[in-house]
C-alpha cells in the first residue's frame, strides 16, 4: 500500500471530518434519538409536487435540462431567485447579481478560496456554523470569533477586535455572520446590531457575508431587514439555499452580490464543478415559478413551529436547575447551556448510553473555548422522540451534575 502521508498537500493537515457528519451516524443507531444533525424533516419534502415537476421538466425541456449549463446557472432559476430575493428579502438586485452554487456549502468554499490565505483573518461569530469553519480552514487563513448574546454578534466587541487586528497588522477580508435564526444558537441579530455591523464593515472596508438558509422559516415575531437589504455600497455577499425551504438533496444554493464579486465566484466555481446540476436547477426554477415553493413554506413553518414549541415546553418542564437555552423565533436549532463545570464532550458517551445525541458546543467555536454548551435540532425528530429525547437529555445532565 502507498504511504500517502508524505505525498499529501500541506492543507490536508488542516482538514477535519465534520463532527456533525460523524454524529449523523448516531441518528441511525438503533435506539438513539438524535438532536444532532441539522436535518429538515423529510415529511416536509413535497415529493408529489416535485414528481410532477420532474416529468414536466424532462418532457418539455429535457434536452436543455440534461446538458451542461453555464457556470452562472440556469437563466430561469437566476430570474426566479432574483424575484424572490426582491420580494421576500428586500433586496434591490436583478438576475445579474445572482449566481447558482451547489448548495451554500459550495459558496462557503468558494468564498474562502477567493478571500483567505496565510496572513488573512476571517472574523466569525462564536459560536458559528461548524461546516463554515471546515470550509475556511484548508485555505490557511486564521479565524477569530466574536461572542454573541440574545441580540446576535456583540458588535462592540467586533469593533474592538477589528481595531486590535488592524494594530497587529492582520488583514481581514470579511466578517461572516448568520444573522437570522443562527446555526447553531437560533439567535437573530437585532436591527441596531445589523446597522452597527455594516458601519464597522464600512469603516474598516471589509466585506460582510450574510449566510441566510433559515430566514424564511419564521414562527414568531416580526421580520428584520436582511443585511443585504441594508447594504448601501455593495459590501454584503448574501448566500441562500433551497435546502430548508424545498429539499437539501437538490444541492442548490445561490450567491447574491455586486456583479464584479459574482464574476469572481463564477471563475472560482468553474474549476470546481463547471456548473451546478442542471436538472436540479430546472426543477427548482419550475418549483418557484409554479408556486409550489410558495404554497409549501407555510406547511413547513406550521410543522416546525409546533416542534419548536414542543421542545421548549419539554425543556421548561424537564431540565435541571442551572441550565438555560435560547428561544428561537425561527430556524431549526436551539442552544443549551449547562453549568460551567460540565463538559458536553465528556458527557457525550453517557448521553449515547442513555440514547440521546446532540452536537457538542465546542465544535462551533474556532478556538473550541466553550465546553458547557450543546446544539439541539428540533425539526427532524418525531413528537414522541422530542418528548422522550428531552427526558433522556435532562436525565443525562442530572446524572452528570
Ligand atoms: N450555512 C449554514 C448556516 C447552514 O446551516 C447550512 C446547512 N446546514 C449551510 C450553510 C449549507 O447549506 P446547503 O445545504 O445549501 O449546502
Ligand atoms: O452535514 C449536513 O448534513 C448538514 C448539516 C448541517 C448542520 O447540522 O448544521
Amino acid at each position: 500500500m502507498v504511504d500517502i502521508s508524505k505525498l499529501l498537500s500541506r492543507r490536508t493537515g488542516r482538514m477535519k471530518a465534520s463532527e456533525i457528519r460523524e454524529l449523523l451516524k448516531y441518528a441511525s443507531v438503533e435506539g438513539v434519538i438524535s438532536f444532532g444533525g441539522g436535518l429538515p424533516n423529510p415529511e416536509t419534502f413535497p415529493v408529489k409536487g416535485l414528481n410532477e415537476i420532474v416529468s414536466k421538466v424532462l418532457l418539455e425541456k429535457g434536452k436543455k435540462a440534461l446538458q451542461y449549463g453555464t457556470t452562472e446557472g440556469a437563466e430561469s432559476l437566476r430570474e426566479a431567485i432574483a424575484r424572490r430575493m426582491v420580494e421576500k428579502r428586500g433586496m434591490k438586485i436583478d438576475k445579474n447579481n445572482v449566481t447558482i452554487t451547489s448548495g451554500s456549502q459550495q459558496a462557503l468554499d468558494l468564498l474562502a478560496k477567493l478571500f483567505l490565505e496565510p496572513g488573512k483573518t476571517a472574523v466569525v461569530e462564536a459560536p458559528t456554523y461548524l461546516a463554515a469553519l471546515s470550509a475556511f480552514r484548508p485555505y490557511e487563513g486564521e479565524m477569530v470569533g466574536i461572542s454573541m448574546d440574545d441580540e446576535g454578534m456583540d458588535t462592540h466587541l467586533l469593533e474592538e477586535t477589528m481595531k486590535k487586528l488592524r494594530e497587529e497588522g492582520r488583514k481581514v477580508p470579511f466578517i461572516y455572520t448568520i444573522p437570522t435564526f443562527q446555526n447553531p444558537s437560533g439567535v437573530t441579530m437585532s436591527l441596531d446590531r445589523r446597522k452597527h455591523l455594516l458601519e464597522i464593515a464600512a469603516y474598516f472596508d471589509v466585506l460582510v457575508i450574510e449566510d441566510d438558509p433559515y430566514g424564511e422559516l419564521r414562527y414568531a415575531g416580526e421580520d428584520i431587514p436582511t443585511l443585504k437589504q441594508l447594504d448601501e455600497d455593495g459590501r454584503v455577499i448574501y448566500f441562500g439555499t433551497v435546502s430548508k425551504i424545498l429539499a437539501p438533496g437538490l444541492r442548490t444554493g445561490w450567491v447574491v452580490a455586486d456583479k464584479d464579486i459574482i464574476g469572481k465566484f463564477v471563475v472560482a466555481k468553474q474549476a470546481t464543478d463547471l456548473c451546478t446540476n442542471t436538472l436540479a436547477q430546472h426543477i427548482i426554477a419550475e418549483a418557484f415559478d409554479s408556486g409550489l415553493v410558495e404554497r409549501h413554506i407555510p406547511e413547513i413553518k406550521k410543522l416546525y413551529a409546533h416542534k419548536r414549541d414542543l421542545m421548549l415546553d419539554m425543556l421548561d418542564e424537564k431540565m435541571p436547575e442551572g441550565t438555560s437555552w435560547t428561544r428561537p423565533e425561527g430556524g431549526m436549532f436551539l442552544w443549551v447551556r449547562v453549568p460551567a463545570h460540565i463538559d458536553t464532550m465528556k458527557m457525550f458517551p453517557k448521553a449515547i448510553e442513555n440514547g440521546i445525541a446532540y452536537v457538542i458546543g465546542e465544535a462551533f467555536y474556532p478556538d473550541r473555548s466553550v465546553k458547557n454548551a450543546m446544539r439541539l435540532n428540533f425539526t427532524y425528530s418525531s413528537d414522541e422522540e422530542i418528548k422522550e429525547g428531552v427526558e433522556r437529555l435532562a436525565k443525562t445532565i442530572k446524572e452528570f451534575l
